[in-house]
Order: structure tokens, then C-alpha cells, then sequence
């Protein structure tokens, strides 16, 4: 169904580009690669470039050469008769490139398995997004089977690659994952030697910034949930993930640099399971609505691309995520609070909550 509609859409296309969001990480780089060769076989005589153009990750640069296929140097948007993004929520993952793509009067198909966002769906020819799955390399890797092919030795290895990144060496992983992964490891994907590329060592700015960020971290204790919140120049993503398993239940990580904000939020778990608050759909894509920019992700995973006051920004992540705790009410209200420019810092000390400063 879903490969049929894409086939539909890249019908009569002779040339298309495959991009990954900014900072590609394994999930996109893999599934990039491994869609590109099954859609060279889809359709004969299509001329498919895949590319990261807004960079990628350490730990992708090491996976490079074991994904062929892959152009630094790669035709320009006026040359290609549609893009696909994949591992991509929104637009705003492209950076420099979001403006162009989104002028660009030729069919843009999103393949995701992050939270499903409106504005996304508006712009896209064809929105391929399935939440349930571990990566996009997995929905992939459903695309394969519903075109009754078996992926290729080195595609095996691509959609190895992005699975087990994307689950954390499976330990996020769904029984219906690892029945994909047994296929891919029957299909040529070796576990002992692709698993330990996944392996980066933490770099010394990495440390630095988690430290820093944790000595001036913020704790808010809402109905039982430790709530933390910090801002750091860099690696926000980390600092948040580094939270979250130094015991807090939330942690928001805000940062801006040259007038782009970026929060990263990362959740246990336990607290998505008795919460409920899906960190993408819940908080990030409100944010998106009322900052400038846009937020998206997964449940205990999520990020806003933006621009404004990093404050505002911050402050009204908080109050979405005690308006969440609290009660669909107050969440209205604070959203309110803070478009009519009234962000009111006192309402961390209402009800149950108190705030500790550390
Ligand atoms: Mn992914």
C-alpha cells in the first residue's frame, strides 16, 4: 500500500534526491541507503542520490563506508524531479535547505516514524509515518517486504545499522523489531562487526557541556515527577539523555546560537507509561505552535528548531509540561499566559509542586 503510493508518486520521475534531517544519525543514513537501492530496482532507469546535506553525526562518519552510495556532492533541487526526506518530522530539520524545499513547486515525500505532524502532512505529496516502528529504517524495511524483496547484503547492513542505533542496541526494541533484525542478520547484517561502529566515545566538549549544564541545572518536583530543566550551548540532546539517567523523569535542554533556538527533551520511560505525555505531540509540537519554529519527536524523545527569546521558549516548555501533570486546564491556561506575554514564573510553586534549586 504505502510502497505502491510511492511508486505512484515517484512515477515518471527520472532523477530524485534522498535527504536525511540535519546531523544525520545512523536510523537516517541507513534507511536513506537502503531505500535508494530498492528504489533503483522499483523502477529501472530512475537516477537516485542520497545525501546528508546538513551534515551528520561522529558516530555516522564511522558507519560511512559500509553504506555505499552515499554523495557529498549532489545535484541541486532545480535538477531533480522530487525529494524524499527520510527519518525527517519536519521541514525545519533541514536547515539552510528548509526554504528551498519549501518553494519547491515538485513532490516532497516524508518517510518517518516520528509523532505525525499536521504541518508536515499539509506540504508533503506523500506522508509515509509509522510510529509504532523503532526507525525509519524499519518502515523501510516494511517497504522491502511489501515489494517481496529481500534487501541486499549491504542494504541489510544499512537497516541494521539504523535499527540498532535507534533502539539503543535493541534494548528499545518491539518482539515485531527483532523478528526484522533476525532477517537482516539472515541477509548478511553481521552483529559482531557492525555493533561495536555504533560505539562513540563520549568527547571531552560532550563531557564538558553535560557537566556544566548539570551544575547549573534546575529541579521542580510536579506531583511526584522530577522535572529538570538546564541551558547549554551545545550538545543539548546529550545533556538531556545524560539527565534523564543521572534520575530525572523530564529533562528540558534549551540552547541558541546565532538566533536559532534548539530544546531537546528527553522522558523515562515509567514516566511516559503512567503520564501518558508524549513528549513530540504533547509538548514539542506545541511549542512549535506558539514559538516561531517547530517541534516534533518521539514519546520520550523530542526537539524544538526555532526562533525568539530562549526564556519564553523555556518557560513555556515548563508550563506545557506542568499543565500536562496538572491538568488539561491549567495547560490552556498557561499556553494563554504566555502568548499574551505574560509568563508567569510564580506558578512553579502552585499546588503540589516546589522548586528545588540545585
Ligand atoms: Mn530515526
Amino acid at each position: 500500500m504505502h510502497l505502491s503510493n510511492l511508486l505512484q508518486v515517484l512515477s515518471g520521475c527520472r532523477r530524485i534526491l534522498i535527504l536525511c534531517h540535519h546531523n544525520a544519525d545512523p536510523d537516517a543514513l541507513g534507511s536513506a541507503t537502503a531505500l535508494s537501492r530498492l528504489l533503483t530496482f522499483c523502477l529501472p532507469g530512475l537516477h537516485v542520490e542520497v545525501s546528508a546535506p546538513c551534515g551528520m553525526s561522529k558516530v555516522s562518519r564511522k558507519i560511512i563506508p559500509h553504506l555505499p552510495g552515499f554523495s557529498t556532492c549532489i545535484s541541486s533541487l532545480s535538477e531533480v524531479d522530487a525529494v524524499v526526506l527520510v527519518d525527517t518530522n519536519t521541514l525545519s530539520q533541514l536547515d539552510d535547505f528548509e526554504y528551498s524545499l519549501r518553494n519547491l513547486a515538485k513532490p516532497i515525500v516524508f518517510i518517518d516514524h516520528h509523532a505525525y505532524h499536521t504541518q508536515t502532512d499539509s506540504i508533503a505529496a506523500l506522508y509515509i509515518v509509522d510510529e509504532d516502528a523503532s526507525s525509519a529504517s524499519e518502515v523501510i524495511f516494511g517497504l522491502y517486504e511489501e515489494a517481496g524483496r529481500r534487501p541486499d547484503r549491504e542494504s541489510a547492513q544499512a537497516l541494521f545499522l539504523g535499527i540498532a542505533y535507534d533502539t539503543r542496541h535493541f534494548a528499545l526494541a518491539r518482539s515485531k523489531t527483532l523478528m526484522v533484525v533476525a532477517r537482516l542478520v539472515d541477509l548478511g547484517a553481521s552483529a559482531e562487526k557492525l555493533l561495536p561502529l555504533l560505539a562513540a566515545p563520549v568527547e571531552s566538549s560532550e563531557r564538558v557541556a553535560r557537566l556544566k549544564a548539570a551544575q547549573r541545572m534546575q529541579c521542580e518536583h510536579i506531583i511526584g515527577w522530577y522535572v529538570v530543566h538546564t541551558v547549554v550551548g551545545s550538545y543539548q540532546a546529550s545533556v538531556a539523555r545524560a539527565l534523564v539517567a543521572l534520575g530525572a523523569d523530564i529533562a528540558v535542554v534549551g540552547g541558541e546560537r546565532r538566533g536559532k533556538l534548539k530544546i531537546s527533551m528527553r522522558s523515562s520511560r515509567d514516566f511516559y507509561e503512567t503520564t501518558k505525555i508524549h513528549l513530540g505531540r504533547d509538548i514539542a509540537s506545541r511549542l512549535g505552535q506558539i514559538m516561531k519554529g517547530a517541534g516534533g519527536g518521539h514519546s520520550t524523545s523530542a526537539g524544538f528548531n526555532g526562533e525568539g527569546k530562549l526564556e519564553d521558549a523555556m518557560n513555556f516548555c515548563l508550563k506545557l509540561i506542568r499543565g500536562s501533570l496538572e491538568g488539561g486546564d491549567k495547560e490552556t491556561k498557561a499556553a494563554e499566559s504566555i502568548s499574551n506575554g505574560k509568563a508567569n514564573h510564580a506558578c512553579v510553586n502552585e499546588g503540589k509542586s516546589g522548586q528545588i534549586m540545585i
